[in-house]
This record gives C-alpha cells, structure tokens and sequence, in this order.
C-alpha cells in the first residue's frame, strides 16, 4: 500500500552531520520524501508530538532532548512507508538496534537515537497533522486498490 508517514531527525542526528546519510538511505530504500522542513521545535510542538508517552519517567528526557537543537521533519511516501521506516530506524534503543539500520549505527543511547519516525498509521496521521498542511499529507498518487 502507498502511504505516507511522519519522520523525524532528532537534534542528536542533526548535531552528528547525519540528515543526509538519513535521506540518503530513505531514498535508496525507494521512498520519496514529499517534503521536509529543518526547525527548532518548542515545547508545545515537542509535548504534542510525544503525547502518548506524556506521564512516564523518560517524557520529560525525552521532551528536553528533542528541545535541544534543531530536529529535521520530513513527510516520507512509498509502497508501506510506515513500516519500511521503521525497518530503517531499528529498535528503540540503539544497544538493541541491528548494525545497517539508522539506530544501530548511529545511535548513542535510548534518548539519543537519532530518528523518529511514526510507528503506525493512525500515530502517523497524527504526526503529519502536526507539522505540515493537509494539502501536503494528502498522497498525490492514489494507490491501485482506490
Ligand atoms: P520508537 O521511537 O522506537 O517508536 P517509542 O515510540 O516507544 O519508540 O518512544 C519514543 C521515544 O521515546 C523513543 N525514540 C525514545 O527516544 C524514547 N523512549 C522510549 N522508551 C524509552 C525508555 N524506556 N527510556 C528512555 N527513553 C525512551
């Protein structure tokens, strides 16, 4: 299925040089990136982005770092794009991470893994609401079933 999700390169992945290792490889994956914006996020779009985990011991770790540099937002396109990035990204935490993906090869630690992107399509729908227009979410190649 054709569809289109939400990444992120956290503040970590901006500070390492690594947004065009990322794109590069998002790319030879055979996804497009539709559009992408580099930006300082503040703390109502960090807490927005990361609502599902608001109340657990790492939010706030996890707010603070992303609120610690610029962070790269793309809006990624492609034949099951929400699970080929994930396969792209790795495991959560980088220890955990196989060697070939982003996490695994560049990750420093569970907070400071370098990319986020959406782990399903409705928190990708969410995501994509967030940072970009809903002219731009809306996939301009319908997908064969319709
Ligand atoms: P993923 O990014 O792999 O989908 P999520 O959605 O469970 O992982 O968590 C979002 C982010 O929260 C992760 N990228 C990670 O930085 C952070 N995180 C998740 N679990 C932990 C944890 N146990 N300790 C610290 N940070 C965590």
């Amino acid at each position: 299925m054709r569809e289109r999700t939400f990444v992120m390169v956290k503040p970590d992945g901006v500070a390492k040089g690594l947004t065009d290792e990322i794109v590069a490889r998002i790319e030879r994956a055979g996804l497009k990136i539709v559009s992408t914006r580099r930006m300082k996020l503040d703390r109502g779009l960090a807490e927005e982005l990361y609502s599902v985990h608001r109340g657990k011991d790492f939010f706030e770790r996890l707010v603070e770092h992303v609120l610690s540099g610029e962070v790269v937002v793309m809006l990624v396109e492609g034949e099951n794009a929400i699970a080929r990035m994930r396969e792209l990204s790795g495991a959560t935490d980088p220890a955990k991470a196989t060697k070939g993906t982003i996490r695994g090869d560049f990750g420093s630690s569970i907070t400071e893994n370098v990319i986020h992107a959406a782990d399903s399509a409705e928190s990708a729908e969410q995501e994509m609401r967030i940072f970009f227009e809903k002219s731009e979410i809306l996939s301009s190649e319908p997908s064969k079933q319709g």
